[in-house]
């Protein structure tokens, strides 16, 4: 059955990753599971046909048949559910890797998402040189944490999986802040989630999207 995602007709970033269609595309390509992308615009995000498969009017959308899935973290455990390279078979170990799952979009991402806010719709506040750094210190204080249990290991529960996959996509978004290069164990795991080709076939094509070029290879 096709599977058909949305993604931005044009991404604030110029498809440099971030966007959150970016970690979908990549557990598709994990899972060697040919998908389609329908892209939106940010006016046709909020009209009733995209609210219909979406209540928030955000991307990115999954359809496979009469199924319609939104949130990143349900969509990418579906995805998953249906693949042992992304969710082992073990039940112990398939429930600790849906556990980093949800730790990196409950415990992670907020604070990343806070300073994220802080910057682009605070940024004019009088306020805001103040706050920063309390913003920015809640974000070291899960980085310190999740680097510590890292240690040197590759992946955060033996061979790579969803959580993993969720975990880089989160911490991808401190990239250009500087603040992941301060734990040099997670900015190794990040660099490793990048140099998977599953990853980069993802990359691509959403950069594709947004330079206009066509894929090559
Ligand atoms: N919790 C939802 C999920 O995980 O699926 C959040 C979905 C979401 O935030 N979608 C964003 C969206 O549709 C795109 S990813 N925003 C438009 C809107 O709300 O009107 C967030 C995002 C977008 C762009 C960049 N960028 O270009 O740097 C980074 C992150």
């Amino acid at each position: 059955m096709t599977i058909t995602i949305t993604a931005f007709e044009r991404s604030p970033d110029g498809g440099q990753g971030l966007a959150r269609d970016t970690r979908v595309r990549w557990a598709l390509e994990e899972a060697d599971q040919p998908y389609e992308v329908r892209l939106v615009s940010f006016r046709a995000m909020k009209e009733p046909a995209h609210r219909a498969l979406h209540p928030f009017g955000q991307i990115p959308t999954y359809e496979e048949g009469d199924l319609t899935l939104f949130e990143t973290g349900a969509i990418v455990l579906h995805i998953a559910g249906r693949h042992a390279s992304l969710l082992p078979d073990d039940a112990n170990a398939r429930a600790r890797a849906i556990t980093w799952m949800f730790a990196a979009l409950s415990t992670i991402e907020p604070p990343i998402l806070e300073r994220e806010t802080a910057r682009l719709l605070e940024g004019d506040k009088s306020w805001n040189q103040a706050r920063m750094p309390l913003v920015e210190q809640r974000i070291r204080n899960r980085l310190e944490q999740l680097s510590a249990r890292l240690g040197n290991a590759d992946w955060l529960d033996g061979a790579f999986s969803a959580g993993d996959l969720m975990m880089v996509s989160v911490l991808l978004r401190l990239r250009s802040s500087g603040l992941l290069d301060e734990y040099p164990n997670l900015a190794a795991y990040v660099a490793r989630g990048e140099a998977r080709p599953a990853y980069k076939r993802a990359f691509d094509a959403q950069l594709a999207v947004n330079t206009g070029k066509p894929l090559t290879g």
